[in-house]
Order: C-alpha cells, then sequence, then structure tokens
C-alpha cells in the first residue's frame, strides 16, 4: 500500500514536471511568435515541410527569390499540427526563421498510433509507401500485412523492399523467399536491393522517379542507408543494430523530405518496433487482404468470422491451397489486435 502511493506520489510528480515543461515551451513558443509578427515580415508564400519537430517545422521555400531555402518555421495557435509532406502558407521573418499562417489539404495522409494509442499522421502528400525490411532484424510479415492494411486504407501505393540482399545466406534464404513468394504471388511490386552493394539501387531508382516517397519499416532494415546511397551528398544519420538484441537502435527520430534532382520526393523515416491499426475496422482490415475480396460476401453465414463457422469461403480458399495460412495467421493477428472488434 505505502509502496502503491509513493509511486502515485511519484507519478504525479512526473506528470507535474511534464506539463510545467510543456506550459514553458508553449510559453516560449508564443513569445517567439510575438516578436516575428511583431517585426517585418514577408509576403505570404507557398512552402512545404520537410521536417517536422514537435511545435516547430523546417520548410522549404517553394517560390520566388527564397526558393529553396529552409526556414525554421513557428505554427500559429489555430493551426492543426503538421507534418513532413504538408504545403503550407508561410510568411518569412528575418534570420532564417518564419511564421505558418495557413495549412493546404492533403492529399494522402499516412497515420500511425502513438505511445497512447492515438493516431497521429506522420508524413502528407506521399503516393508510394515503401515497406522496407532485411534479413537482418528479423523481418516479420505480420507488419508487412499491417503497413498494406493502412497503404490499402490512405489509397497509398506500396512497394515492398527487401533492403541488406547481400546477407542473404543459405540459413535465412529459404524462409526469406517463402515469405517473398506469398507477396509476388499476391501481384505486389517486390525489390531487392543492397544499400551497401549497390545491388538492384539503379531498379529501385526508376521506381521512385516521379513519385513522393516514404520508406518505412523496422528499426535497423537500412532506410537511412537506402537515402544515403540513393542520393550521394545527403549523410543521413545511420546507426549499427545493437549487438546484444541484433535489432535497430532508433537512430532516426523525426520524419524528413529530400528531392531526388530530377523530380520526386523521398521521406525518411523513423523505424517503428510495432505498428497498431487502431483506427481501422474489420472491414478496412479484410479489404487490406486483397486476395481475400473474391471470397467476402461468400461464407454461408453474413456475418462469419471466418473462425470456425461451417460454409466459411475463406477457410475453404486455406484448406485448398488458394490463400496462405501465413496471411490467414496474419489477418486474426491483426484483428484480434483492434481496439473495440464489432463482433
Ligand atoms: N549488410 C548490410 N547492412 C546494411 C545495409 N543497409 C544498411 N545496413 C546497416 O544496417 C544498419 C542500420 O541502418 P540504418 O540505415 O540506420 O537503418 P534505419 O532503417 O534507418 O534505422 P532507424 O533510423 O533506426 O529506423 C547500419 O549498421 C547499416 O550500415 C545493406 O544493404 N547491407
Ligand atoms: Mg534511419
Ligand atoms: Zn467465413
Amino acid at each position: 500500500m505505502a509502496k502503491r502511493q509513493l509511486n502515485r506520489r511519484q507519478n504525479w510528480r512526473i506528470e507535474k514536471v511534464q506539463s510545467e515543461r510543456a506550459a514553458r515551451a508553449a510559453k516560449r513558443e508564443s513569445q517567439a511568435l510575438q516578436i516575428l509578427e511583431g517585426g517585418d515580415l514577408g509576403p505570404e508564400q507557398f512552402g512545404l515541410v520537410i521536417a517536422h519537430f514537435g511545435v516547430q517545422v523546417e520548410v522549404e521555400a517553394l517560390d520566388g527569390e527564397l526558393a529553396g531555402q529552409v526556414f525554421r518555421c513557428h505554427l500559429r495557435a489555430n493551426l492543426p499540427s503538421l507534418v513532413t509532406g504538408d504545403k503550407v502558407v508561410w510568411r518569412a521573418g528575418n534570420q532564417g526563421i518564419g511564421v505558418i499562417v495557413a495549412q493546404l489539404p492533403r492529399d494522402s495522409e499516412l497515420c500511425r498510433p502513438d505511445i497512447r494509442g492515438q493516431l497521429k499522421p506522420v508524413a502528407a502528400n506521399v503516393d508510394l509507401l515503401v515497406i522496407v525490411f532485411a534479413p537482418l532484424p528479423e523481418p516479420h510479415a505480420n507488419l508487412i500485412d499491417r503497413y498494406l492494411v493502412a497503404a490499402e486504407h490512405a489509397g497509398i501505393r506500396p512497394l515492398l523492399l527487401l533492403n541488406k540482399a547481400d546477407l542473404i545466406d543459405e540459413e535465412n534464404g529459404p524462409a526469406l523467399h517463402e515469405m517473398l513468394g506469398v507477396y509476388r504471388q499476391l501481384g505486389y511490386p517486390l525489390l531487392e536491393v543492397s544499400a551497401h552493394q549497390g545491388d538492384g539501387m539503379e531498379q529501385l531508382k526508376k521506381r521512385l522517379d516521379g513519385h513522393v516517397s516514404v520508406f518505412v519499416g523496422q528499426s535497423g532494415v537500412g532506410k537511412s542507408s537506402l537515402v544515403n546511397s540513393l542520393l550521394p551528398g545527403v549523410d543521413t544519420r545511420v546507426g549499427a543494430l545493437s549487438e546484444l538484441t541484433g535489432k535497430g537502435t532508433h537512430t532516426t527520430t523525426t520524419a524528413r523530405l529530400f528531392h531526388f534532382p530530377g523530380g520526386g520526393e523521398l521521406i525518411d523515416s523513423p523505424g517503428i518496433r510495432e505498428f497498431g491499426l487502431v483506427h481501422v475496422s474489420r472491414d478496412d482490415v479484410e479489404a487490406g487482404f486483397i486476395e481475400f475480396s473474391e471470397l467476402i460476401g461468400h461464407c454461408r453465414f453474413r456475418d462469419c468470422k471466418h473462425d470456425r463457422e461451417p460454409g466459411c469461403a475463406l477457410l475453404k480458399a486455406l484448406e485448398e491451397g488458394r490463400v496462405h495460412p501465413q496471411r490467414i495467421a496474419s489477418y486474426r493477428h491483426i484483428v484480434a489486435s483492434l481496439p473495440e472488434p464489432d463482433y
């Protein structure tokens, strides 16, 4: 009991410190904004958010004499939080600082839940979701399937990208190729590359050409290494895997946008441990498993959960080898993890 009370008191203190810190940051922010607004601001113009850090963003000027220059910008209080890839209207202050005046509507929005389970956009206006995985850290089909569901839901085309092809060996090869076979058979575009050795990188470049792509995936699969290989001169930070766990070490901390010289953009994003899908319904999940589309609606029971029901079209397809067990397992795993399952 005493211990619990102590913990509660400690918790309270931590929360107090945190909220005081947040309040101080907000005050600093509004003071900075007041000073900026009181000074000479340039005309309103269009900009592109190339990185976001809590309350501030980095904006690249899109037109006029400042085009191509980058400004750290404050946000007017009435604005929603902005993410990398957002298009905005902004005004330049002095010394590389500016004010965001308005956010332009998004064409697309890639979301994922934060640690509290609240849905947060991570990148805007992307049209290609590059799902990166590697022989090491060990890939999880379920994570890939979650991204595929999210891509379908957000209307963003997916591309599966196996990096570190140089690490494929006799031991990890068979399982890896079995997994890849499943996606290839489903018709998903798939590339095998090595950021280190350069294999497949020309093909990848061609695929990305003219698109606004975002690289996602577990920490340590080599997203930033791919950026460095695709865009020499960028030199974004890369981190070794943990020797202890063989996992990534969360080197990239904020999504950042880079330009291809010939057109098109690339967003490097921080790796994740887990990708919850709290913002989708069971129907959304089913829609994300594209091979289910011709089966859904053909079960004997309208509300079939494809679990043990007689006359289930999905189970029949599984039995006949028309649906891969890995995908059914993944589907069940995702549905079971939805916060308020509608069954
Ligand atoms: N063998 C091999 N190692 C690679 C390759 N690409 C990246 N790596 C290594 O993998 C490790 C992780 O690379 P990063 O580029 O930092 O991975 P990331 O996906 O950006 O990780 P986060 O920023 O933490 O999400 C580094 O030690 C890289 O040198 C590759 O093609 N082959
Ligand atoms: Mg990185
Ligand atoms: Zn069924």
